[in-house]
C-alpha cells in the first residue's frame, strides 16, 4: 500500500520502458483491437520483457517517533505469525527461527491459525509479556488497532510481509517499519506472463488472497490495472480463495463451472494456483493448454508445476525474512536510521529456470 503512495510512478515507468522494448514499435493505441489481424486485440504486454522489480522507493521517511530499542543483548523477541497452513508461512517462520538461533536470541512464536480474532488475542497476550521487540505478520490490514496498542505499550513493532491500515497505525510512529515485497509490481509482472501465455486474449478467473490482506489488495490492483491495456484480456470473475490450496480448489471448481468459457486463472499465490490446477484437471481440461495459470510466490510445488507445464509462471515473493528482519532490528537498536518501508527484491520462475530452481525452493 505504502509504496505506491511514496513512489507512485516508479513501477509504471519500469513497466512501460520494458513494454516499449518488447512490443516491436506498436503505437500508443494499445486498447484498440489489432487492425484486421486474426490474433485478436493488440496487447502490449504480450511477449514483453519481465518488468522485474520496481525501483527502490525514494523519499521514504525514517522511523523517528516509534518506541526505541535500547537493549542490544539478551533480547526477548516475539513473532505473531498469522497462519501455518502453507509452505510459504512455514518457510517464513523457519527463517525467523533460524536467524534468531544463529544470533542467540530468544524468539517466541504464536500462530493465529489464519484467524483474525485469534491474531488479535495472540498479540494482546504478547504485549502483556512485554517483549523487547515484536515482529508481526498481519493477517489483514484491519489488525491496525492492536499494532497501535503494542506501540503505545512502548514495544518496537516490525511488520513482516503484510501491512496494516496506516490511517489507524502510523509507520515510524505506532510501528517501526514494514518489510515486504512490492505486491503491485508482482501483479504487473504476473499480467505480463499471463498476456504472453494467452497471446493477449484471455477470460480470466482471478483467485484473490484473503480479503483485506495487503498482498490480496495490491496483487489485484497491479494485475487488473495492467491488463486494462489489453482489450482482449478480461477478469470474468474474481473471488476470495483465502490463500489456501483447499479453498483455491473449491472456489476454482465453482467458477470453472459457472464460467465454462474461462481460459485462464490468475491466482494471488501458488497454493491457490495448485488448487485451481487440480480443479481444471477434475473437469477434464488440461492446465497449461485449455486453461493457462499464472501465480505468485515460488514455493517448491509451484516451481515444480511450472517445470511440468501446468503453471505458466510464478512471480517470486520470498518468505525468507529472518536475516533482513533481525538485521533491521539490530540497526534500529544501534540508533541507525531505519526507513518506514523496506522492499524485498524478487525473481521470476518460468519454464526456462524452473527445473534448475526446484532444489533451492521451500
Ligand atoms: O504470498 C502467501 C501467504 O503475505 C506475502 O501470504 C504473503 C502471502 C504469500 O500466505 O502465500
Amino acid at each position: 500500500m505504502d509504496l505506491k503512495k511514496i513512489a507512485p510512478l516508479a513501477g509504471v515507468v519500469v513497466l512501460s520502458v520494458s513494454l516499449l522494448a518488447g512490443c516491436g514499435g506498436s503505437s500508443g493505441s494499445s486498447n484498440a483491437p489489432a487492425a484486421g489481424g486474426s490474433g485478436g486485440a493488440a496487447c502490449p504486454l504480450t511477449n514483453a520483457a519481465d518488468p522485474g522489480n520496481s525501483e527502490a522507493p525514494s523519499g521514504v521517511p525514517t522511523a523517528d517517533k516509534a518506541p526505541k530499542l535500547t537493549k542490544t543483548s539478551g533480547l526477548n523477541v516475539a513473532f505473531s505469525q498469522n497462519a501455518s497452513n502453507n509452505p510459504w508461512r512455514l518457510a517464513e517462520t523457519a527463517s525467523m527461527q533460524e536467524e534468531a538461533a544463529k544470533q542467540g536470541i530468544k524468539l517466541t512464536v504464536t500462530d493465529a491459525n489464519n484467524d483474525q480474532s485469534k491474531q488479535i488475542s495472540d498479540i494482546k497476550g504478547l504485549i502483556a509479556q512485554k517483549p523487547d521487540v515484536l515482529f508481526i505478520a498481519p493477517i489483514t490490514e484491519q489488525i491496525a488497532n492492536v499494532v497501535k496498542d503494542a506501540g503505545a505499550a512502548g514495544i518496537p513493532v516490525f511488520l513482516l510481509d503484510r501491512d496494516v491500515d496506516h490511517n489507524v497505525a502510523k509507520p515510524g510512529q505506532d510501528f517501526v517499519t514494514v518489510i515486504q515485497s512490492d505486491f503491485i509490481q508482482e501483479g504487473k509482472r504476473a499480467a505480463v506472463q499471463m498476456a504472453t501465455a494467452t497471446g493477449g486474449n484471455a477470460k480470466i478467473i482471478e483467485l484473490e488472497g484473503t480479503t483485506g490482506a495487503s498482498p490480496a489488495i495490491d496483487r489485484k490492483k497491479g494485475f487488473d490495472d495492467a491488463i486494462t491495456q489489453c482489450s482482449g484480456m478480461q477478469v470474468v470473475v474474481s473471488q476470495d480463495g483465502d490463500f489456501t490450496r483447499a479453498k483455491g480448489q473449491s472456489v476454482a471448481e465453482t467458477l470453472l463451472q459457472s464460467h465454462p468459457d474461462a481460459t485462464a486463472v490468475y491466482a494471488h499465490n501458488d497454493e491457490m494456483a495448485l488448487g485451481a490446477i487440480a480443479a481444471v484437471k477434475a473437469i477434464g481440461k488440461v492446465p497449461g493448454q485449455d486453461i493457462k495459470v499464472v501465480s505468485i510466490d515460488g514455493e517448491k510445488d509451484g516451481i515444480k508445476a511450472v517445470a511440468a507445464g501446468d503453471l505458466y509462471a510464478t512471480v517470486e515473493c520470498s518468505p525468507r525474512f529472518g536475516p533482513l528482519a533481525f538485521q533491521t532490528m539490530t540497526e534500529y537498536a544501534a540508533g541507525k536510521p531505519v526507513p518506514t518501508l523496506i522492499v524485498n527484491k524478487d525473481q521470476l520462475f518460468t519454464k526456462d529456470n524452473a527445473a534448475a530452481s526446484v532444489d533451492a525452493a521451500y
